[in-house]
């Protein structure tokens, strides 16, 4: 075993939602390891926002446009990929949304929305590229789930049940793909300074800091937020050799979250 089960070369990896954030992040530790990124975003104006990202990374990505719930829309883009850049060796689900409503208050119509695109938008892309990854004698899928694919808390019950629900569905397409040489692992970020996490880290108006920020401190072992860049590392990992025996993992990335019991008191 030799550094080289990490490289990438040759390898053709489709990174959803990766005009920035923990995707763009995967996608350019990806590309450092040799592979070609592919990427959408859901209109022109943010995919080429993200296309200028890259360049500006040093990265010729592919971009295009694509909302993942949409199933025809995916199967197009993936067929547009494999003629414009090559089979998908590598998919990584990452595009995804939150709505932090409290349960009783959330309409019907948010809950599905939610669902649609971390959950189903999931199913719909790994079907998508899963006949290929066969014919081509193996592939890597992996999905990022979250620490709400483990814990609940307050206004978070439709990101909860999409996360949870895209751990199962790691875990099953393991169990129903791995004899084809697909690992299919879930990546379980912890608290990543993002936009999407934006709100939850906002500077007090007296200056101290979003007591969320404070609780999430005292949660965190590693006494931090995380990166974008802390999850490329573990990306690599499952998207390379290194990783062919791995399969149905969710790898928590999360600063020691999971294993903490809880700051005992002062
Ligand atoms: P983010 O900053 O909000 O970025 C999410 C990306 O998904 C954006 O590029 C967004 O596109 C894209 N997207 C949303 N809906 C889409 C759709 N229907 N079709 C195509 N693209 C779509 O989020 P992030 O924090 O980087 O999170 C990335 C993933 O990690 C998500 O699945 C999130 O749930 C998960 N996660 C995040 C954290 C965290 O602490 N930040 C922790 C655990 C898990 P636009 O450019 O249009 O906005
Ligand atoms: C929240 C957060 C989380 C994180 C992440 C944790 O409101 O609790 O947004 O859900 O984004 O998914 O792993």
């Amino acid at each position: 075993m030799d550094l080289k089960s990490f490289d990438l070369t040759g390898k053709v990896a489709l990174v959803t939602g990766a005009s920035y954030g923990i995707g763009f992040a995967i996608a350019k530790g990806l590309a450092a390891c040799g592979a070609t990124i592919c990427f959408n975003d859901i209109n022109d104006e943010l995919m080429q926002k993200g296309l200028a990202n890259y360049k500006e990374a040093g990265i010729e990505a592919h971009g295009y446009v694509c909302d993942v719930t949409d199933e025809p829309s995916v199967q197009a883009m993936v067929k547009k990929i494999e003629e414009e850049v090559g089979v998908i060796n590598i998919l990584v689900n990452n595009a995804g949304i939150i709505k932090r409503i409290p349960m009783i208050e959330m309409e019907a119509a948010d809950f599905r929305k939610v669902i649609d695109v971390d959950l189903n938008a999931p199913f719909i892309c790994a079907k998508a590229v899963i006949p290929s990854m066969i014919k081509n004698g193996g592939g890597k899928i992996i999905n990022i789930c979250s620490m709400m694919s483990e814990f609940g808390r307050e206004t978070v019950s439709a990101y909860a049940a999409a996360k949870g629900g895209l751990k199962m569905l790691t875990k099953n397409i393991a169990s129903e793909y791995g004899q084809y040489n697909i690992q299919c692992n879930g990546i379980g970020p912890g608290y990543i300074a993002t936009p999407q996490t934006a709100p939850l880290r906002e500077t007090q108006p007296d200056g101290s800091r979003h007591p969320f920020d404070q609780f999430i401190m005292a949660k965190t072992p590693a006494n931090r937020w995380g990166e974008p860049e802390d999850l490329a590392g573990p990306a690599v990992f499952l998207s390379s050799a290194a990783s062919d025996f791995v399969n149905g993992l969710i790898l928590y990335v999360d600063g020691g979250i999971a294993a903490y019991f809880g700051k005992q008191p002062s």
